[in-house]
């Protein structure tokens, strides 16, 4: 039987392990060649789980791409989704976010509320998931898109806080997420203090586009990184992030 995606989050945490995510922005893959090429990267390495969506999807590429990667691979498929339309049942779980960063009652519990009973009826995994963004330096898709601000980049302790109040509602992940394409990915000392702060599985994505920003992640605390972007740019980038997730993994046996 597989094993539930949200215990392979917890024993990441029991383990001390680490994971790589390799995000896909169904608006970004060109053609199923080409999309192909990459889960097979990701299975040849080893990934974790794909996580698939983006904060806005503009083509019907989202049903395919999951059923695509279904097909070829037992690698956990995660939906990360923009809005309640991004909902596909033929994924492995869900990561239901709550923007717990903003103020924006539609992102923290309004969408929800519509999905729910769609949710009910599928066998999605659903991951009631502490969602927080985290300022960058420009201004990216996902905060235009919310309609939240969110929190400063230099203020680690408003992160940390908003953490736990997360914990405390019963939130079962936490994803901290500088944006897509972010200048500059959430700060290590940030991680840190969150992770101090929780006990829950932390994600944390945006900006990682180099070996050195992925290992100051995990080195901070992060359980799990997520790369998108950057991958899309230099598809060769996956194996490197999967060797360096595979280097913490490795140095835990020793
Ligand atoms: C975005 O956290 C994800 O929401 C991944 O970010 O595309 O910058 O890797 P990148």
């Amino acid at each position: 039987m597989r094993i539930k995606t949200y215990d392979t989050f917890l024993n990441l945490r029991t383990e001390g392990a680490k994971a790589f995510a390799v995000l896909i922005d169904p608006d970004k893959v060109d053609n199923e060649a080409a999309c192909l090429r990459l889960i097979n990267m990701g299975i040849e390495n080893k990934i974790d789980f794909f996580f698939v969506g983006g904060s806005l999807i503009t083509t019907n590429n989202f049903g395919s791409l999951v059923s695509l990667i279904k097909q070829v691979c037992d690698i956990p498929v995660v939906l990360f989704p923009g809005s309640n339309m991004n909902i596909e049942p033929a994924a492995d779980a869900i990561l239901f976010l709550s923007l717990i960063s903003g103020r924006n009652p539609e992102l923290l519990i309004g969408q929800h509320v519509v999905a729910a009973p769609v949710l009910k009826r599928s066998k999605l995994e659903v991951l009631a998931t502490g969602y927080m963004l985290i300022s960058s330096g420009n201004q990216t898709t996902v905060s235009y898109m919310s309609n939240t601000t969110p929190i400063p980049h230099d203020k680690p302790s408003v992160a940390a806080c908003t953490a736990v109040a997360g914990e405390m509602l019963g939130l079962k992940l936490l994803y901290m997420d500088a944006g897509s394409g972010a200048q500059q990915p959430v700060s290590t000392k940030m991680i840190n203090m969150v992770r101090k702060s929780v006990d829950i599985p932390l994600i944390v994505g945006g900006g990682i586009d180099n070996r050195h920003k992925a290992s100051r992640a995990f080195e901070a605390g992060a359980d799990v990184i997520v790369v998108g972007n950057a991958i899309e740019k230099n598809p060769g980038l996956l194996i490197e992030m999967a060797e360096l997730t595979d280097h913490y993994n490795q140095k835990l046996k020793c």
